[in-house]
C-alpha cells in the first residue's frame, strides 16, 4: 500500500545517505536555518523530524489498514502515562538508529549529544502511568487498533530536588521549549460543559436538555505510538484545555482591565495544568472532577467521531468499540456516554444502558480505601447536574436488581449502592465502574482475589463472572533492550537470535547457561560495566535499590531501619566482615503527603551520618537519587543487585518495577505482595528472598489488636535503631518517622523488621558466593518472560477485550 502513488510523494530513504539529506532538508526547511548556524536545539528538532517523518509513513499505512477493515478498537482512558523519552525509542522502533549516528555527524555533534536534549513529557505520577505507557506500547506491537486518551499537562509531575536533605517541589515545565513528537489536530477540537442546569424536553420522560454555565475547549494533539518489529503506528491523543473567543473579554481589556480580561480563559486552561490538583481543599477537589470529565467527555465525541465514520447504527457500537478506564480516574464516561446516548442520539435509556454497559471495562489498580475515589453529591450537583441525574437512575435500576437477586438484604443494599449514604453523600466512583462495565480487573493474581474477597466482594457476589486478573506487565523494549543494551547483547548472543524482544518467554533459554563460567563471567562484567556507568558507589559492592514513589505502604522507612541498624553492627564491630553495600533510594513523594517527605528527610540525614563516620563509610553508602522518572529508572535499573519490594502484603496493588528489576538480572527481596508472589513462583524460591507477613497474616495481625512497643520493647537491635533516630543521632532528624512507627506503624513495619534482616542476611551470604549469586541473576531474567506487557495486552485482548489484530502491510 504505497499511500504516496499518485501525489507524486517521494519514499522515504533508508540509507544513512538519504537520511542525511532529508535531516538537512528538516533542518533547512522546517527549523529555517542552515548547518553552519544551527543551535544544538535545532539539530536535535531536526532529527526528530527526520525520525518521525518515517514513523509518520507508517502512521499513515496503520490508518489506511484500520480505515479499511473497520475493527473493533480498543480505547485506552487513563488520567496519566509515562511515556519515557522518545527519541532513542524511535530510532529503534523505525530502524533508523545506525543511520541515524552516521547521518547527525553532518551536524557537528554525535547522536549521543542530541538525545540529552530530548526530555521525557510528564504526564504521570508512578506505576499506573508508566503502565499505561507499556501497554500501548504493546497494543502496537500486537497490531491491535487501539487509541490511548489522556490529558496534556503542562505540568504533569513536579520536579524533585533536596534541599537540606529534604524535599523540594518544582514545576517540571517539560515542553517548555515545545514538544517536536505531537501532532496538533485543531480540527478534532471538542466542545465541553460544565456546571449549569437541566430542563425536561417535552415529550420525553427521560431525555433531558443540559444548559451549562461554563463552556471550555478541548484540543487534541498526537504521540505516535509505533510497534517495535511491525508495521503499526497507533496514536495517543492528548486534550489540551482551552477558553473559547467569548472568554477573552475585550472591553474589559481595553478598560485597562487585563486580569479579568483573561480570567475566563486562565480558568478554563487550568483544568489541564497539573496532574491530580491537591484535594485538600473544595476548589481542588472540584478541579480535579472537572479535568476527569474533561477527558472522558472530549475522548467520548472522538470515539463517536470515528465510529460514525464507517458504521451507522449504534447496535454495532460495542461490537466496535471497547474503553478500557484505567483505574477510577475516568469512570465518568459512563454517565456521559449514557448521556451522549439519551440526550443527544435520542436512544432509548434500555439501549443506551446495554451498549454502554458492553462497551466499558474497568481495570482497578489499589486496595487502598483512600485511593478508591468518592466525591461528594453536592460538588456533581453542581459541576456536572446531568450526570447526577443520570447516576441516579442508574444506581435505582441497579440496586432494584440486588433488592431481586438479595430480597430483603437491607444491609447490601447499601453497601452497594452507587451513593455513600455514611456522612457526607458521595458518589462512590468505584462502584460505578463496577456496575457500568462488562469486566472488572485487578492488575496480579492476589490483588484480583483480595477484591473478589474484600473491597468488591458483594459485587463478586452478584456478577461472579464479571471478575478477572490480569497480571501487569513491562515493555522488555524500553526496560531491558534500550535500558541495558550490554545485556540485551548477551542475551542475544546467549539465545541465539533477539526473538526475545516481541517473545520474551524465549528468555528461558538462558538457563542452559545459568551454570555456564564464562557465560557468568560476561554476565557479571555487564553488570559491573553498568554500576560503573550509574556512578552511584564502588561497582564491586552490592548494589541495593529501593526506587518507587514514596509511601509508607511501600515502607521506605524499613529500609531505613535496616540501614540503621548495619550502621550500629558496623560501628559496633568496625573489623568484621562486612559486606560493603550501597543503598539507592529514588522516589517522590506527594507535595502534601508529609509523612513520606518526613522519611526523605530522615534517608538523606542517615546518609550524611553514615559518610561522615570513617568506620562506617568504607562499608555502606546511602545514596538519593534525586528526581526519580522513567529516564532516571533506566539507569539505575540496569545497574541493581538487589530489588526492594517490601511493601506490606496485600497492600501493593502489584509493582512494576520489581518486574523491570527481575528482568535485568536484580535478585528480589520482598513479601508475598502484588506481583512478587508470581516472580518468586517463577524464578523459584530458591531464586528470591522471602521476608514478612503474608496478606491474611497481616490483616489478623490488625484485627486482633497490634501494640508496636511490644516488638520495641524485645528486640534489642530494634530498640537500639528507634532510639537513635529519637536521641538525634541523624542530625535532630526523624522523631516524627519514629513517633509514628511507635505509635501506631499503619504498615506493621516493627512486625516485619526481625523477619527482613535475617533474609538480609541470606542476601549477604548468597552474595559472598559470587556463583551462586550469579547464577540467580541469570535465573531472574531467565524465568521473568511472563512480565512483559506482551503478554498482558495479549491476556487483555483474549479475555476483556475481545479484539483480533489487524496486520498493516509493509511497503513494497
Ligand atoms: N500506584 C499500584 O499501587 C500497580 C500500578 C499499576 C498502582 C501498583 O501496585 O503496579 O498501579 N495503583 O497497576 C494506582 O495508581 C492506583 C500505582 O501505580
Amino acid at each position: 500500500m504505497d499511500l504516496r502513488q499518485g501525489i507524486g510523494l517521494r519514499r522515504l530513504g533508508t540509507t544513512a545517505d538519504e537520511f542525511q539529506q532529508d535531516l538537512l532538508s528538516s533542518l533547512y526547511y522546517r527549523r529555517g536555518t542552515t548547518v553552519e548556524s544551527a543551535s544544538p536545539r535545532d539539530a536535535y528538532e531536526a532529527l526528530v523530524l527526520t525520525v518521525r517523518d518515517r514513523l509518520a509513513d507508517r502512521r499513515a499505512r496503520t490508518a489506511a489498514a484500520h480505515f479499511a477493515s473497520n475493527p473493533r478498537w480498543v480505547y485506552y482512558l487513563s488520567a496519566e502515562y509515562l511515556l519515557g523519552a522518545q527519541l532513542e525509542q524511535n530510532l529503534l522502533y523505525s530502524g533508523t538508529g545506525e543511520v541515524a549516528a552516521e547521518a547527525v555527524k553532518v551536524l557537528g555533534r554525535s547522536l549521543e549529544e542530541i538525545e540529552d536534549l530530548d526530555v521525557e513529557p510528564g504526564l504521570g505520577n508512578g506505576g499506573l502511568g508508566r503502565l499505561a505507557a507499556c501497554l500501548v506500547d504493546s497494543m502496537a506491537t500486537r497490531d491491535i487498533p487501539a487509541v490511548g486518551y489522556g490529558i496534556r499537562y503542562d505540568f504533569g509531575i513536579f520536579r524533585q530536588s533536596l534541599e537540606g536533605g529534604a524535599q523540594a517541589e518544582r514545576p517540571d515545565d517539560w515542553a517548555f521549549q515545545g514538544n517536536p513528537w505531537e501532532f496538533p489536530a485543531p480540527d478534532d477540537r471538542q466542545v465541553v460543559h460544565f456546571y449549569g442546569h437541566t430542563e425536561p424536553v417535552a415529550g420525553s420522560p427521560i431525555r433531558k436538555r443540559w444548559v451549562p454555565g461554563e463552556i471550555v475547549l478541548g484540543e487534541p494533539s498526537h504521540m505516535l505510538v509505533p510497534g517495535y518489529g511491525t508495521e503499526t503506528v497507533n496514536i495517543v491523543r492528548l486534550w489540551r484545555a482551552r477558553g473559547s473567543e467569548a472568554s477573552f473579554d475585550l472591553s474589559r481589556f481595553s478598560a485597562g482591565q487585563y486580569a479579568e480580561a483573561v480570567q475566563e480563559a486562565v480558568r478554563a486552561e487550568n483544568i489541564s495544568k497539573v496532574l491530580y490538583p491537591d484535594d485538600s481543599t473544595e476548589l481542588g477537589r472540584e478541579l480535579r472532577l472537572k479535568q476527569q470529565y474533561f477527558l472522558c467527555s472530549c475522548s467520548l465525541r472522538d470515539i463517536i467521531r470515528r465510529f460514525r465514520i464507517r458504521n451507522q447504527n449504534w447496535d454495532d457500537f460495542a461490537e466496535k468499540t471497547v474503553i478500557q478506564l484505567n483505574d477510577t480516574h475516568p469512570t465518568i464516561a459512563i454517565p456521559e456516554l449514557m448521556r451522549l446516548l439519551v440526550d443527544e442520539y435520542e436512544l432509548d435509556w434500555d439501549k443506551a444502558w446495554s451498549i454502554t454497559r458492553r462497551t466499558f471495562a474497568y481495570t482497578c489498580h489499589t486496595l487502598l480505601p483512600e485511593a478508591l475515589e468518592t466525591w461528594p453529591v453536592h460538588l456533581f450537583e453542581r459541576l456536572l447536574p446531568r450526570h447526577l441525574e443520570i447516576i441516579y437512575l442508574i444506581n435505582m435500576l441497579f440496586l432494584r436488581e440486588v433488592e431481586d437477586r438479595f430480597p430483603g438484604d437491607t444491609d447490601r443494599i447499601r453497601r452497594m449502592s452507587i451513593i455513600g449514604e455514611e456522612g457526607e453523600r458521595r458518589v462512590r466512583m468505584a462502584h460505578l465502574a463496577v456496575v457500568g462495565t462488562e469486566a472488572v480487573n485487578g492488575v496480579a493474581e492476589l490483588h484480583s482475589k483480595l477484591l473478589r474477597e474484600t473491597v468488591l466482594q458483594d459485587f463478586a457476589d452478584l456478577w461472579p463472572a464479571k471478575f478477572q486478573n490480569v497480571t501487569n506487565g513491562v515493555s522488555p523494549r524500553r526496560f531491558v533492550k534500550l535500558a541495558n543494551p550490554r545485556l540485551s547483547d548477551l542475551i542475544t548472543e546467549g539465545i541465539g537470535d533477539d526473538g526475545w524482544l516481541t517473545d520474551l518467554d524465549k528468555l528461558a533459554g538462558l538457563e542452559r547457561l545459568a551454570g555456564d563460567a564464562s557465560f557468568a563471567e560476561r554476565w557479571r562484567a555487564v553488570k559491573r560495566a553498568n554500576k560503573i556507568d550509574l556512578a552511584a558507589g564502588d561497582p564491586d559492592a552490592l548494589t541495593d535499590v529501593m526506587i518507587k514513589r514514596f509511601h509508607e505502604y511501600k515502607r521506605q522507612q524499613l529500609k531505613l531501619l535496616h540501614v540503621i541498624t548495619m550502621y550500629h553492627r558496623i560501628r559496633a564491630n568496625p573489623t568484621g566482615d562486612w559486606v560493603p553495600r550501597v543503598v539507592l533510594f529514588a522516589g517522590k513523594a506527594a507535595p502534601a503527603y508529609h509523612a513520606a517527605k518526613s522519611i526523605i528527610r530522615l534517608i538523606n540525614a542517615v546518609g550524611a551520618t553514615i559518610a561522615a563516620d570513617p568506620v562506617v563509610a568504607p562499608y555502606l553508602k546511602v545514596v538519593f537519587a534525586e528526581n526519580y522518572n522513567v529516564t532516571l529508572a533506566e539507569r539505575i535499573i540496569p545497574a541493581a543487585d538487589l530489588s526492594e519490594q517490601i511493601s506490606l502484603a496485600g497492600k501493593e496493588a502489584s509493582g512494576t518495577g520489581n518486574m523491570k528489576l527481575a528482568l535485568n538480572g536484580a535478585l528480589t527481596i520482598g513479601t508475598l505482595d502484588g506481583a512478587n508472589i508470581e516472580i518468586r513462583a517463577r524464578v523459584g524460591e530458591d531464586n528470591f528472598f522471602l521476608f514478612g507477613l503474608d496478606a491474611f497474616e497481616a490483616a489478623e495481625m490488625r484485627i486482633r489488636g497490634y501494640h508496636p512497643r511490644e516488638f520495641y520493647d524485645r528486640d534489642a537491635e530494634l530498640k537500639t535503631a528507634l532510639d537513635s533516630i529519637m536521641s538525634g543521632a541523624f542530625g535532630g532528624v526523624g522523631h516524627e518517622v519514629a513517633e509514628s512507627l511507635l505509635g501506631w506503624d499503619e504498615y506493621l513495619t516493627l512486625v516485619d523488621y526481625r523477619s527482613y534482616l535475617e533474609s538480609q542476611d541470606e542476601v549477604e551470604a548468597a552474595w559472598r558466593d559470587r556463583d551462586r549469586w550469579t547464577r540467580m541473576s541469570i535465573l531472574n531474567t531467565a524465568h521473568s518472560g511472563f512480565f512483559s506487557a506482551d503478554r498482558t495486552v495479549s491476556d487483555y485482548a483474549a479475555r476483556i477485550w475481545r479484539v483480533a489484530p489487524v496486520t498493516v502491510p509493509r511497503e513494497d
